[in-house]
């Protein structure tokens, strides 16, 4: 289950705030994985005396400050020696007291600590389940349920529009999402509906007016998802894949270029039989670099479907890499340039030129794997090709595309809504528009509609 769907799932099973008693949790918020730090995340009532048990150390006068202490287990030996931040509730993430924790980035202190976590008290300390420090911040008021959404989209999306949307939504409000809007015009129509139903045999009462209403909404809804699609079709991810016969040097490339060791290198003639592709960032910059099957005359089963994939795959590729070692002949090079379908999309890549004598033809790059990945990469200008290929679209994103999926479902109702002149099957539909804009987003509440409905429209006052 995804973080948020968890969020989602924790936000229906506690519906109910007033009975909602928090316990204390705990979690990594780093994968745990060999690294420089691995972080772990605790909040609830028990913070203080988790830390103060694990530190001897009492936190309770210094919020905000890091201290560098040891951390002991239930036998009295050190886990690890790190630093530590305790915040003081309401002042923290989730609201609650939090703490965090750096340990060396070694799973096995990891596995050290957690285990000495679940000798504290597994009934009150436990480990969080997914999205639940959100969760916590939600219903702490630190963030709306569309703050909660939106550092999600951060952290998911590779879509440089769609990430500032979601960070103008989490750093100034959910105002910032057209979403707000419409849900604003939701319940003004559906307020409106309500306080007119009770006058349909009045000679005032005027349902053309709410007809029209309903039409701007629903033409606005239009305007808003042709314009956002728009800005996410114009995907600003620059595919690059690796081309050439086999053994000569595609992986080696590849690794170097992502920064770390992916694809298998070896000098047996096809080893990469499958497409690998790793999503890359440079300079805000996105790039999806596909590594993919040699070719050879005679290829193996499996080799060969490697490679029929990376054919398949490259109606999709902004621009290839050929890659060869001693010279290429036309022949090949028309053989390549025909099967993926290549127009002047390529760059031409003379590897191991450590093996050969340097030839000089300004068509070629040459390449070793002695060579450093930054000068690879300005080697190969890649972020040149970026700028030819993607043009970054100057409108900005004002929903983002789970928000465009919503808005196309509620557009279904609007045809059918239009054509309605039953007030009170209209007055349903607003009903389930508005309860879907809450399920989704937590954005109305009853206190909106009462609001709105008695104050603004309410007659005889
Ligand atoms: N001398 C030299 N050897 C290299 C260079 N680049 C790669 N190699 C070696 O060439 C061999 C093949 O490298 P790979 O990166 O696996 O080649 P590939 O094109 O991915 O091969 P397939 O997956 O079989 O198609 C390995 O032994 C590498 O170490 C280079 O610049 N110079
Ligand atoms: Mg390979």
């Amino acid at each position: 289950m995804s973080p948020l769907n968890a969020l989602l799932l924790c936000a229906k099973v506690y519906n109910d705030r007033a009975l909602y008693k928090p316990d204390t949790i705990y979690s990594s918020f780093t994968p745990v994985v060999k690294s420089a730090v691995i972080g772990y995340r605790i909040s609830g009532p028990l913070t203080l005396k988790i830390l103060s048990l694990l530190t001897r150390f009492k936190f309770k006068n210094y919020p905000g400050k890091v201290f560098y202490k040891s951390l002991y287990d239930y036998s009295d030996k050190i886990i690890d020696r790190c630093n530590i931040v305790y915040f003081k509730g309401p002042k923290s993430f989730t609201g609650e007291d939090v703490a965090e924790i750096y340990i060396h980035g070694s799973p096995a202190i990891a596995s050290h600590l957690e285990k000495s976590f679940s000798k504290i008290n597994p009934i009150d300390f436990r480990q969080a389940k997914n999205g639940e420090f959100l969760y916590r911040a939600m219903i702490n008021n630190k963030v709306s349920l569309k703050q909660s959404q939106a550092i999600n989209n951060i952290i998911m999306s590779e879509n440089l529009q769609e990430i500032d949307y979601s960070k103008k939504v989490l750093f100034n409000g959910d105002e910032e999402s057209e979403l707000y809007d419409l849900k604003e015009s939701a319940i003004n129509i559906y307020s409106k509906i309500i306080t007119s139903i009770d006058f349909i045999e009045d000679e005032s009462f005027d349902l053309d007016s709410i007809i029209k209403d309903i039409r701007l909404f629903f033409q606005k809804i239009q305007k808003i998802i042709k314009k956002n699609r728009t800005v996410i079709e114009q995907n600003n991810i620059l595919n690059v894949m690796i081309i050439g016969d086999v053994n000569v040097g595609k992986s080696t490339i590849f690794n170097k270029i992502i920064g770390q060791e992916r694809a298998i290198v070896t000098n047996i003639k096809g080893t990469t039989r499958d497409v690998v592709a790793e999503n890359l960032l440079l300079e805000n910059k996105i790039y999806r670099i596909y590594d993919t099957a040699g070719y050879r005359k005679k290829q193996g089963r499996i080799e060969l479907l490697g490679y029929k994939k990376a054919l398949l795959l490259s109606k999709e590729i902004n621009h290839f890499l050929i890659v060869f070692n001693d010279a290429l002949s036309k022949n090949d090079l028309n053989r390549i340039k025909k099967e993926f379908n290549i127009k002047n999309n390529f760059s031409l890549v003379l590897n191991k030129s450590d093996t050969h004598k340097k030839t000089k033809n300004n068509q070629y790059i040459y390449l070793n794997k002695s060579i450093n990945r930054q000068k690879t990469i300005k080697l190969l200008k890649l972020q040149n090709i970026h700028h030819k290929y993607i043009k970054k679209s100057k409108e900005i994103l004002t929903v983002n595309k789970n928000e465009i999926n919503f808005l196309e479902k509620l557009l279904e109702n609007g045809e059918f809504i239009l054509n309605q002149q039953d007030l009170l099957i209209i007055q349903e539909i607003f009903r389930n528009i508005i309860d879907e804009f809450s399920e989704n987003f937590g954005y109305i509440n009853n206190e909106d509609m009462l609001d709105n409905v008695f104050s603004s429209f309410c007659i005889g006052k």
